[in-house]
């Protein structure tokens, strides 16, 4: 009889990071619960962290690779699966060069050790133009405003919701995201707490979300419009003389050609553009300036939406303008573990050193938009992206007009993917590389540190020896690396990436000799530590299950900044354009329906369908309609209705309700999981349908290449 055993680990599900408590009976999960004692999250769970054991036991999981055969997915051994990926590859490189492998990313690698670490390794190798990620269906926009505004595209500030007074959330649903650009554990706990001492939280959205019933304040708004509310308020802040820098006031340039900037948007012109009168305006420029400490945060809701990048940087500007940049209680900037001090300045942020093929759109942060990854697989020429690469992502689902992009996928030459699961996408590869289960994996959060309200470190070391038919993910990922770099299928990875790790060790001024780590990974992240400012090591960390407390947020300007003048640009070019060009915008109509998404609790974007405990009960997937619209329409609750757009058409249930603004209907994105070929058994009995197949790949912002997720014209009627 295998022994009980507890073992502790973050959870990798979302940005919360909280710590789970593992009850194990050998190498099986038999309970989860929050670990009291995380430095973090304090005991704090949602409803997936606890279906940690059930996601890792699934048993649609892939445990071997598979290679297609004869128009068929057989399972294969390892060597067998990187023969054929090497021999496809490497054919497909030398006849039509590197941009005809295109590499998608998706959102996973952003919480695993091997994505944050190996893929950019990937990337190199590849040396594609075409590579695309999830960022482009979520938070470039973001990336793009604090890139002009910062110098760096990390460089974005968090609101330190312990401490502030005030807190203005637009486009963001906290209570059933668990937070975003904002690791924010047990966020409606920290909400609750910041009203229980006197603060007030308002939150905008064009739908009572669980975030704004529990809000003081919540000010529903016409989907894609939050751009003219935030202009309305900047030029509030200007012309009722509440602009005060505070301490920032020798560090920012560009104040007065704002304030010229938004003249034309008084709060009475912005009012009919948005559907939030001039009074409401107003008085929400007068509370922030208001406030002893406050934040503003904003996040899919003004992102994937048109003017992405300018409502994201009206986000920071109305945190500057305010004082509340970079204070306590404010907008901060969070100092992680593994980093350093910066030096003050540096080259700026620029776009554009290259273009796509077809669509002619600039690169952003070394990627082309994902919006335009089908252009690229149809249109023939020279540089036609023939074969494809993806990593921990399912564009199938995620990204617009996903019938074009799912036949696009179809019709490749070539799929290499690496996945757990035979889904919308994989069930188009000719090899999938399945990572373990995450029991099996180390973690430790190298991109959410950048983003989390409190500096904290926490390694944990995988709770299960590595399945011996399993590979580790940084192996597949860097076997993969070497390939597309002509290492071939069996190259020495460790000789390989020590010596890369030696390089960096003489670039960071540690060394190497010292350095703990199973794999090359944790070999990389101990340098990382121990030449970070905290001069923390693995050894250290693997002393402290439940975490290290690094304190509260510290004020980081001016040393964050990477932009030339070593100042903060307040008024970039790029984007006063923008602006100058929203001057003459049409008023918003209110005459036809739009389309917008919603996340649940329960669900993760497009991959934990397939666990019972979390699919069970309610219906997820339904087209939520306003009563008003509904009577209107002749839809009833739990009735079927029809929703059309320029590129799309799908029939889902109605769920009549009052938590949404008249002409606007909510469809939450990751479902439609019925599509022949896929081998999650659990997902197909609950598919729902793909809100994709009505997003539009021709919509985008244009700063960021961002798909425009959210405000896409349809029309509904019944069935
Ligand atoms: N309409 C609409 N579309 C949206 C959104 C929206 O709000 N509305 N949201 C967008 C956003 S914010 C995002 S981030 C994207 C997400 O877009 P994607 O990243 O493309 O999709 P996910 O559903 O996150 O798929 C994750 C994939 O990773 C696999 N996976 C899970 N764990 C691991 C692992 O440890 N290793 C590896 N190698 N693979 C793993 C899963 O099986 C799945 O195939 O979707 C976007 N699409
Ligand atoms: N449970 C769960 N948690 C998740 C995920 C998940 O799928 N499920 N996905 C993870 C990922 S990848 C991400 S990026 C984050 C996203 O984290 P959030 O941004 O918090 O995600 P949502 O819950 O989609 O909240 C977006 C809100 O914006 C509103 N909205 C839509 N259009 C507009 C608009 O034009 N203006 C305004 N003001 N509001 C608008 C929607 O009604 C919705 O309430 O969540 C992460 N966490
Ligand atoms: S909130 Fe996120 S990190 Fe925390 S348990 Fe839930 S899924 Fe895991
Ligand atoms: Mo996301």
């Amino acid at each position: 009889m295998a022994e009980e055993r507890i073992a502790y680990r973050t959870c990798p599900l979302c940005e919360a990071t909280c710590g789970l408590e593992l009850t194990m009976m050998g190498d099986r999960i038999v309970r989860v619960r929050g670990d009291e004692a995380d430095v973090f999250s304090r005991g704090f769970i949602c409803p997936k962290g606890a279906s940690f054991g059930h996601l890792d036991a699934d048993p649609d999981r892939l445990r071997a690779p598979r290679v297609r055969r004869d128009g068929r997915l057989a399972p294969a051994s390892w060597d067998e699966a990187f023969a054929t990926a090497h021999a496809g590859l490497t054919r497909i490189i030398s006849e039509y060069g590197r941009d005809a492998v295109a590499l998608y990313l998706g959102n996973p690698n952003v919480h695993t050790l091997a994505g944050n670490l190996h893929v950019p390794t990937l990337r190199r190798a590849l040396g594609s133009r075409n590579v695309f990620t999830a960022s482009t269906l979520d938070q470039m926009p973001k990336h793009v405003a604090c890139g002009y505004l910062f110098g760096s595209i990390f460089a974005i500030p968090v609101p330190d919701i312990d401490r502030t007074d005030f807190l203005l959330i637009l486009g963001a649903d906290p209570y059933s995201s668990n937070g975003s650009l904002w690791t924010v554990p047990d966020a409606p706990g920290r909400l609750k707490a910041l009203q229980a001492r006197g603060g007030r939280f308002v939150v905008v959205d064009p739908r009572r979300s669980r975030t704004a019933k529990a809000a003081d304040r919540h000010v529903p708004i016409r989907p894609g419009t939050d751009v003219f509310l935030l202009l309305g308020m900047v030029h509030e802040l200007f012309a009722a003389g509440l602009v005060t820098l505070g301490r920032l006031e020798s560090h920012v340039d560009g104040v007065a050609a704002v304030r010229e900037l938004v003249a034309p948007f008084k709060p009475e012109v912005v009012a009919p553009r948005c559907g939030v009168d001039a009074e409401t305006i107003r008085d929400l420029a007068r509370q922030l300036a208001a406030a002893p400490r406050g934040a503003v945060y904003g996040r899919i809701g003004t992102t994937t939406v048109a003017y992405g990048t300018v409502t994201s940087w009206l986000v920071d500007v109305l945190n500057v303008l305010t004082g509340n940049l970079d204070r306590e209680g404010g907008a901060m900037f969070p100092l992680p573990p593994h980093s350093r001090r910066g030096a003050g300045s540096g080259p700026g942020f620029h776009i554009g050193r290259w273009h796509s093929r077809v669509r002619g759109l600039p690169e952003v942060a070394g990627e082309l938009p994902t919006a335009t990854l089908a252009d690229e697989i149809e249109t023939p020429g020279e540089g036609q992206v023939r074969a494809l690469i993806t990593v921990a992502g399912n564009p199938v689902v995620s990204a617009p007009n996903s019938d074009r992009l799912d036949r696009g996928i179809g019709a490749l030459e070539l799929v290499v993917s690496i996945d757990p699961y035979v889904n919308e996408t994989t069930r188009h590869a000719d090899v999938i590389l399945p990572p373990p289960p995450p029991s099996q994996e180390a973690h430790y959060d190298f991109s959410f540190y950048h983003y989390a309200v409190r500096n904290t470190a926490k390694f944990s070391p995988a709770a299960v020896p590595l399945d011996p038919g399993l590979r580790d993910e940084g192996e597949i990922i860097l076997r993969l690396a070497a390939i597309v770099a002509g290492l071939g299928p069996d190259a020495d990875i460790d000789a390989w990436q020590g010596a890369e790790l030696a390089k960096l060790a003489t670039k960071l001024g540690g060394d190497t000799a010292s350095l703990t780590g199973e794999t090359p990974a944790e070999r990389l992240l101990d340098l990382r530590l121990r030449t970070g400012l905290y001069g923390l090591s693995l050894d250290r960390l693997r002393e402290h299950p439940h975490g290290i407390d690094l304190g509260p947020l510290q004020p980081r300007i001016p040393e964050i900044l990477r932009t030339p003048s070593g100042r903060i640009e307040l008024c970039p070019s790029p984007i006063a354009t923008e602006v100058a060009g929203l001057v003459d915008a049409a008023p918003s109509s209110n005459g036809s329906f739009v389309v917008i998404g919603r996340r649940h609790l329960r669900s993760n974007n497009s991959w934990m369908h397939n666990v019972p405990t979390l699919v069970k009960g309610r219906q997820l997937c339904t087209v939520v309609v306003n009563r008003s619209d509904a009577a209107r329409l002749g839809l009833r609750d739990g009735g079927q209705a029809a929703v059309t757009s320029r590129v799309g058409r799908v029939e889902l249930t109605v769920e009549v309700s009052d938590d949404i603004a008249p002409g606007v209907v909510s469809i939450p994105h990751g479902w439609g999981h019925d599509l022949p070929g896929i081998e999650m058994s659990v997902a197909r009995e609950h598919a729902g349908v793909n809100t994709n197949r009505l997003t539009d790949d021709l919509r985008m912002d244009p700063l960021s290449g961002t798909a425009v997720l959210n405000g896409i014209p349809v029309e509904v009627a019944a069935v």
